[in-house]
């Protein structure tokens, strides 16, 4: 018996190095986790300094081996940051569609992203947690394309007195990514909605002249050899080679006018 990829001819493989950055608890490494595992753990304690893991998209002509960081969120890790986007050519800057603040947050990091990261770098802006505002969605007011019931409806047409849980419109997010040059999807980790389609996205649009085949992609802050779906915290600061440490001098600060990523 063969395999459902016949086997004809080996197709071309290729290393991307991918950093996920975001607030706290935005689902940065439940995004990880349904993406490598499909698997979701509705108590995921947090990630300490960043965690690395590999999984591989296969696309038509070339398969693609993502080198995955996983950062945690908390400030205080927030300057060992540059370690893991350095050499990125993909990044996933994800926030929280129910989290007003989590966007603010994913701002900043589009525009350290812009002014510090590789050039190239393709950078996707995930609005994560859809399945908590479906049924608000489904009201019409802030459906996203593809769901039903596509804007029609008075606005707000939430029932009196009940909070509205999403706090960060679809259009809102979308009019940013297109005004960076980001790629943009809202997903849920929870449910696996669009996850898959984050990462094929990012994997056709990485520009071919940035592709690199084998291992050469793993040159990340202390990367190490996990193999595929393998999982190794790295204690930042404490494992990584004092040789990866990179200048952290400047600050994060709005406003930043970076180029638009390759994708
Ligand atoms: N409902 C819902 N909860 C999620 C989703 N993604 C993550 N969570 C929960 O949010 C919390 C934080 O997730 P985690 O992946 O640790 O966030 P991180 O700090 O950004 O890595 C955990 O309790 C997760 O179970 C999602 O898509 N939907
Ligand atoms: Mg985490």
């Amino acid at each position: 018996m063969t395999d459902s990829a016949q086997a004809s001819a080996p197709k071309p493989s290729s290393s991307v190095k991918l950093v996920l950055l975001g607030e706290a608890a935005v689902g940065k490494s439940s995004l990880v986790l349904r993406f490598v595992s499909n698997d979701f753990h509705p108590n995921k304690e947090p990630t300490i300094g960043a965690a690395f893991l590999t999984q591989k998209t296969h696309l038509p002509t070339r398969t693609i081996k993502f080198e995955i960081w996983d950062t945690a969120g908390q400030e205080r890790f927030a300057s060992l940051a540059p370690m893991y986007y350095r050499n990125a050519q993909a990044a996933l800057v994800v926030y929280d569609v129910t989290k007003k603040s989590s966007l603010q947050k994913a701002r900043h990091w589009v525009a350290e992203l812009q002014r510090q990261a590789s050039p190239g770098i393709c950078v996707a802006l995930v609005g994560n947690k859809r399945d908590v505002v479906e049924g608000e969605d489904e009201q019409g007011e802030e459906a996203p394309p593809g769901a039903e019931g596509e804007g029609e409806g008075a606005e707000g047409e939430v029932e009196a007195g009940q909070e509205k849980l999403r706090q960060v419109s679809f259009r809102e997010a979308q009019v940013y990514a297109d005004e960076e040059g980001l790629l943009f999807f809202e997903t849920s980790a929870k449910t696996g909605f669009h996850v898959n389609e984050v990462f094929t996205a990012i994997a056709n649009a990485i520009p071919e002249a940035s592709l690199k085949g084998g291992r050469q992609g793993a040159t990340g802050a202390g990367a190490g050899s996990a193999g595929a779906g393998t999982q190794a915290a790295i204690m930042a600061g404490a494992n990584a080679n004092e040789s990866s440490r990179v200048n952290l001098n400047a600050k994060a600060a709005e406003g930043g006018e970076g180029q638009g990523c390759a994708c």
